[in-house]
């Protein structure tokens, strides 16, 4: 049975918006229907200073793939574009990050899902809300509001080819 999943893509280096289109490109091989949100260019959250803006958008596709396996598409796709895994929060060609598959919860030392900080981000909550607002309650953007602002300054760029 096909699940819908919700995927956050995010790059920060380089040429960004080719290596979302890229993602999306193998992506369609899963799901040639899926949808992808607006590209938001997002201030960076986290991490060493100073760092590039990234530009975000969040997929959203329909699969019969179990999580593990979704972990290494995501993990195929950020090694196609040759990003280094350095530091955390570092920067990167390309992140994709399990956003929600179906109403699966996981916690495994390696794979959590929902992913646990996707309520504090405004550059997932934005793309999900453009894709499926009713992922997104509103209590998460009120409470980002409170106490942290800045991560709801996201600015919507374009779309994808
Ligand atoms: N992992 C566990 N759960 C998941 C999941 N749901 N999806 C594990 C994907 N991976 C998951 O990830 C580390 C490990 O998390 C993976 O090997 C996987 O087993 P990583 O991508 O290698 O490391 P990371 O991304 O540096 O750390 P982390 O904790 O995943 O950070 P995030 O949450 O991915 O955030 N600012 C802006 N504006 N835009 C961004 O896209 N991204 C990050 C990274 C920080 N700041 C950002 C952005
Ligand atoms: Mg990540």
């Amino acid at each position: 049975m096909s699940v819908e999943t919700f995927l956050g893509l995010g790059s920060n280096m380089g040429d960004r918006l080719r290596y979302l289109e890229l993602a999306v490109k193998v992506l369609k091989g899963i799901d040639p229907l899926l949808s992808v949100s607006p590209v938001y260019e997002t201030a960076p959250l986290g991490g060493p200073e100073p760092q590039n803006r990234y530009f975000n958008c969040v997929v959203r596709l329909e699969s019969t793939l179990s999580a593990r396996q979704l972990l290494e598409v995501a993990h195929g796709l950020e090694d196609l574009t040759g990003r280094i895994r350095t530091v955390r929060d570092g920067p990167r060609e390309l992140d994709v990050d399990i956003l929600l598959i179906g109403d699966l919860q996981i916690t495994e030392p390696d794979l959590v899902v929902p992913h646990p900080r996707m309520s504090e981000r405004g550059f997932v909550l934005a793309p999900l809300e453009d894709l499926d607002a009713s992922r997104v309650p509103p209590s998460w953007r009120t409470r980002l509001a409170e106490t942290d602002p800045a991560s709801l300054d996201v600015r919507r760029v374009g779309t994808l080819r």
